[in-house]
């Protein structure tokens, strides 16, 4: 007999080369054995080389694909990356809120690495006041932290600030990623910040310099979404999936003519490592 497996469900962007958006998230959480759900927020005109444009959804599309899944399943944990407008993330909280969907990863998407903004400012305002405190974490890198926040980061300090910042506007748990870009922090080591409740998790690995990124936090959240999924709690599942995406950047296959090839997402160490020899 095949256990049941756990379903996670994202909320977010198509882009079609693969390499971000639902598609990574997919590929994110069948790697852990999860059985995949996808909502999509917009679809997107995408390749290696740049974003060309987008077609935004609606409410009445988010919820007529939302909810007969929600019907359906029981979803054990939710993550949201690109939201593009006011109506889509206030529909996705209503009915996040409606369900009482727990486990949720909020990826506060801003722009692509490419510069595309994906998101506007009204849009940003009511991501943080409608999804921020229904999320259990959300995983900004450093340009969106300064956006939501409205300041620079530089140091270690205006790290520690912006994370508290984001707590208290409504966020329980926060990771801020990419601190190899701080002052004080070595080049060479790849620094993320966990604000547990109370608490400040560091978390270093080796920085690896690749342009082999593209879909990098949509996977790191996904990731760290499926194991939430699979029972996990938040900093081991943080940890497990930021070994993940270090893996996908190590072993990224080098696709497209662009700058902005995508990571590796595979099952071969999401299980086999992590759970010995299965
Ligand atoms: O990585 C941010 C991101 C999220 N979602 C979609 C995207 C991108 C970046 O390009 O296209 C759909």
């Amino acid at each position: 007999m095949i256990d049941t497996p756990k379903v996670c469900l994202s909320i977010a962007g198509l882009d079609p080369s693969g390499g971000a958006g639902i598609v990574a998230d997919i590929k994110t959480f069948a790697a852990f054995e999860c059985f995949a759900t996808a909502v999509v927020t917009s679809v997107t005109f995408q390749n290696t080389q740049g974003v060309y444009g987008a077609v935004h959804q609606d409410a009445a599309s988010i919820r007529g694909q939302l909810v007969p899944v929600a019907d359906d399943y029981t979803i054990a944990a939710t993550k949201t990356g690109m939201l593009p407008t006011r109506e889509v993330i206030e529909e996705v909280a209503a009915i996040i809120r409606e369900r009482g969907l727990s486990n949720l990863v909020v990826d506060p998407v801003v722009r692509s690495t490419s510069g595309y903004d994906l998101i506007d400012d009204a849009a940003l305002g009511s991501l943080i006041e409608n999804l921020f405190p229904l999320a259990d974490l959300i995983t900004p890198n450093l340009p969106e932290a300064e956006r939501i926040v409205t300041s620079k980061i530089r140091t270690e300090d205006d790290i520690r600030g912006a994370g508290r910042a984001m707590q208290s506007l409504g966020a329980k748990n926060v990771l801020i990623k990419g601190g190899h870009s701080i002052e004080g922090v070595a080049a060479k080591v790849a620094r993320d910040y966990l604000f547990l409740g109370d608490d400040l998790v560091i978390l270093d690995a080796d920085y690896i310099d690749s342009t082999s990124t593209h879909g990098s936090g949509c996977v790191l959240a996904a990731a760290i979404t499926a194991n939430l999924a699979l029972g996990k709690d938040l900093q081991a599942a943080v940890k497990i999936a930021k070994d993940f995406v270090l893996e996908g950047i190590r072993t990224a296959p080098k696709l497209g003519k662009g700058n902005s090839s995508p990571v590796n997402v595979g099952r071969y160490w999401a299980i086999g490592r992590m759970d010995g020899d299965r």
